[in-house]
């Protein structure tokens, strides 16, 4: 039973990324989204197709099932391979000048630092992937962090980057050991991720997220943390649209589409964070069997909850 629950949670994670990746997506770099347009994504979404987050998000989980584990070479690797591929997903700018570096043999954990004048990329890219290693390590909090920062190094160097993908997958692995069933408290989950946030502006960031209301407007929530590719918006953001409906994963994705800005991956991590917390079953059923890649997802959703209770029998004592 608590295995079925934690699959089912797996997969919410997931699928969570990709149906908000492939409904916000239309409207990437809009100003703040009409509620019209959110009714109609409800009703006929249309073909749900992802983009840039939700491929990433598929190479980090292919190379942690393939390698047990966080390998740094064989992720960089992944995520180039996938690049090439299908290199019309809407990638930022960065990621693809570190895929060349690493085909051309850059070691994985120097070619990020090269971008943006020597100083690694802020931008979200880092943290919209990173459910995956959320998942795999959820049982060992400070693995789930050193994983996460090592893996957002490879294409966002940059400390707020790095930051950034750290406090997505703490939420994410928050969320997992939660137990869905007794009231949700929003600012245990605020103040969790303020313990871990180095940076002032995280910090100043999670500060107002607590401060918002519990009926905040879009407008006021962009007012606060933003809505910006930058990590240190999209990932409060994101943050704020999951507190704002946590027990229904329809309203909080729509909430983080309602934001404008960087939709597609607000509401990507938004789905990671609402999935994560009530799992496949309360997505509903028009969006996660439509979703592109659904079957793929769930496989490797499942693959890492066996990898993640491989670790967990690897510390139990003989
Ligand atoms: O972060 P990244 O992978 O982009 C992800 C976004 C998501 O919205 C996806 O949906 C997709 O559309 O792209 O790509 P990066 O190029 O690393 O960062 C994104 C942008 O952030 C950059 O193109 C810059 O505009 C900005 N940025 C910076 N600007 C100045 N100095 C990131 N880092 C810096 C910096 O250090
Ligand atoms: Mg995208
Ligand atoms: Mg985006």
């Amino acid at each position: 039973m608590e295995q079925d629950r934690l699959r089912d949670r797996f997969r919410g994670a997931l699928l969570g990324v990709a149906v908000g990746d492939a409904l916000g997506a239309p409207f990437e770099g809009m100003g703040m989204v009409h509620s019209a347009d959110l009714e109609r994504l409800h009703a006929a979404p249309g073909r749900l197709c992802y983009t840039d987050d939700t491929h990433m998000t598929l190479g980090m989980a292919e190379s942690l099932v393939a390698m047990r584990g966080f390998d740094g070479e064989n992720m960089a690797r992944t995520f180039a391979r996938n690049f090439r591929q299908e290199p019309w997903r809407g990638y930022g700018a960065g990621p693809p000048q570190v895929f060349r570096m690493v085909e051309e043999g850059t070691p994985w954990d120097k070619a990020g630092r090269m971008l943006f004048g020597g100083t690694g990329s802020f931008g979200n890219g880092a943290a919209m992937r990173v459910a995956p290693c959320a998942l795999a390590y959820h049982q060992d909090l400070e693995k789930v962090i050193a994983v996460a920062a090592q893996s957002a190094s490879i294409t966002h160097a940059h400390q707020l980057g790095i930051e950034g993908a750290v406090l997505q997958a703490c939420a994410v692995a928050f969320l997992i050991r939660c137990n869905a069933r007794v009231p949700f408290e929003k600012r245990a989950l605020v103040e969790f991720l303020e313990f871990r946030a180095a940076s002032p502006v995280y910090r100043q960031k999670l500060e107002r997220v607590k401060s918002l209301t519990p009926d905040a407007t879009a407008a006021d929530i962009v007012r606060q943390v933003g809505n910006g590719i930058e990590a240190y918006e999209a990932v409060p953001a994101a943050i704020c649209a999951f507190l704002r409906h946590p027990d229904s994963f329809s309203k909080a994705v729509l909430c983080a589409i309602s934001l404008g800005g960087d939709t597609d991956t607000i509401a990507c991590m938004t789905g990671a964070l609402s999935g994560a917390y009530l799992g496949e079953s309360a997505i509903p059923v028009p969006w996660r069997e439509g979703v592109e890649g659904a079957g793929r997802l769930r496989e490797l959703a499942d693959a890492l909850l066996a990898l993640a209770a491989g670790f967990r029998q690897q510390e139990e004592p003989e």
